[in-house]
C-alpha cells in the first residue's frame, strides 16, 4: 500500500493520475499546504523540502522496509518501474519517448524523460501560483507555500 501525502494542486494531481491509471491501491494524507501542514516536523521526515507530492511505499519491489519519496518527477520515474508502466525498459524505447516528454513548460529545472508527460509536462504549480505567494506572507520568512 502506498500513502500519498497529497493537496489538491497539479504536483498532486500528477501523481493521483498515475496512480489511478495503474490501479495501484493508495491512500490519501492529506496536506493542506494553504494551512502551513508542509511544516509539520512528521512530514518533513518524509519531504524535506516542504512540498507535496510525497510517497511512502510501504510494499517496495525489493520487499525491503517502507520506501519514502518526494518530488513528482522521481516519484512518478520510481512507479513507472514499479509498474513497468509508461516507461520504456531499454535505453532505445526510452530515447524515443523522450523528445515528447521533455521539461514541463512551467518547470525549466525539470528533465525527467517519462512517457507519462502527459502528466507530468501539461502539469506544473503555476495554477495555484497565485494563490500561493498571496498566502507566502502567512508562513516563515523564506519559507512561504510556493509551487516549484
Ligand atoms: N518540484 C516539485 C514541486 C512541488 C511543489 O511545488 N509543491 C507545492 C504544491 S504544487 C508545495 O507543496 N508547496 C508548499 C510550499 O512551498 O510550502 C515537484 O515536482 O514535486
Amino acid at each position: 500500500m502506498i500513502d500519498l501525502y497529497y493537496w489538491t494542486t497539479s504536483n498532486g494531481h500528477k501523481i493521483t493520475i498515475f496512480l489511478e491509471e495503474t490501479g495501484l491501491p493508495y491512500t490519501i494524507r492529506p496536506v493542506n499546504i494553504s494551512r502551513g501542514d508542509q511544516f509539520d516536523s512528521e512530514f518533513l521526515k518524509i519531504s524535506p523540502n516542504n512540498r507535496i507530492p510525497a510517497i511512502v511505499d510501504h510494499g517496495p519491489p525489493d520487499g525491503g522496509p517502507p520506501l519514502s519519496l518526494f518530488e513528482s518527477g522521481a516519484i512518478l520515474l520510481y512507479l513507472a518501474g514499479k509498474t513497468g508502466r509508461y516507461y520504456p525498459p531499454d535505453l532505445r524505447g526510452r530515447c524515443e519517448v523522450a523528445p515528447a516528454t521533455a521539461a514541463p513548460r512551467d518547470e525549466p529545472g525539470s528533465t525527467i524523460p517519462i512517457a507519462l508527460a502527459a502528466t507530468h509536462r501539461g502539469r506544473g504549480c503555476r495554477s495555484g501560483y497565485t494563490g500561493s505567494r498571496t498566502r507566502a506572507a502567512r508562513f516563515p520568512p523564506g519559507r512561504g507555500a510556493a509551487c516549484r
